[in-house]
């Protein structure tokens, strides 16, 4: 069973984290009804849809990517980069609990899981303004003894890693190469966004499908090739008032095996 844990859009995401991005209106209703048909393609691609609800005080908790990292094995709960979100993580460990044993990162470690690509056995965080090596050590003392390798890997011009990569298949990536460096990844299949859709490269992969923004068309040309190729399936969901926020789709979920 595929579980996808997600959360409510917070009424007060009007007052959320901005880096990149300036702040623009963000239609709160139209956010709410987004995000119902993002879970809903995510019941689509056969994900069991847990859903916290809302938290008035918490802006950025529909993005609970961020609050956690959750592997096969165990799941690490993050202390964010930003100190608005750090409340954020007490409640995802409360729904984590039951599924998988818990890790923390503490201070002065700080990793958002939005930084955080796992490809097999290799976990690549980000050295974002979120994320810093602290943190990275304690990964890799959390995960060695379950074979993994994490490795810090620069990144610029966005929020996080996954804004620049993201896996489209196990051995594909969708890649802003503006933003890092493909070759950091090995043998991997590289399908680059176009360059004129710079935040294109955030794509949810799920085993049977992907997820996929629907306004980026030119990208979206070289992600439908890709899926028909592999023979996997496409669901193209609207999220303009979540990229509002800087948020894409994966980071509005957290995907876990049980
Ligand atoms: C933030 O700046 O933290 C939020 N406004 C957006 C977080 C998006 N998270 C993600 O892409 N993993």
């Amino acid at each position: 069973m595929i579980i996808a844990i997600t959360r409510e859009v917070s009424p007060a995401m009007v007052n959320c984290e901005l880096t990149h991005f300036s702040r623009q209106p963000i239609d709160i209703e139209l956010a709410y009804r987004q995000h119902q048909a993002y879970e809903d393609a995510l019941k689509t691609l056969g994900c069991q849809v847990q859903r916290m609800p809302a938290d008035p005080e918490l802006p950025d908790s529909v993005f609970v990517e961020d609050a956690a990292v959750v592997l096969d094995e165990v799941a690490i709960i993050t202390r964010p980069g930003a100190i608005s979100r750090r409340p954020e993580t007490a409640s995802i460990a409360s729904a984590l609990k039951p599924y998988r044993q818990l890790y923390t990162i503490e201070a002065p470690g700080t990793v958002d899981g939005g930084d955080v690509l796992c490809i097999g056995k290799n976990i690549y965080v980000g050295l974002s303004t979120r994320s810093n090596m602290h943190a990275i050590e304690q990964m890799q003392d959390i995960l060695s003894p379950h074979g993994y390798v994490v490795l810090g890997i620069p990144v610029s011009g966005c929020l996080h890693l996954k804004s620049a990569v993201t896996l489209l298949s196990k051995e594909t990536l969708l890649i802003n190469p503006a933003w890092v460096d493909a070759t950091i990844f090995g043998d991997m299949q590289v399908i680059e966004v176009d360059p004129l859709e710079p935040y294109g490269a955030n794509v949810l992969w799920i085993g049977e499908g992907v997820i996929y923004p629907a306004n980026f068309p030119r990208t979206r040309q070289r992600v439908e090739e890709a899926v028909k190729k592999l023979g996997i399936g496409l669901s193209m969901v609207d999220v303009s008032e979540l990229q509002k926020a800087e948020g894409a789709v994966t980071c509005c979920s957290l995907i876990l095996r049980s």
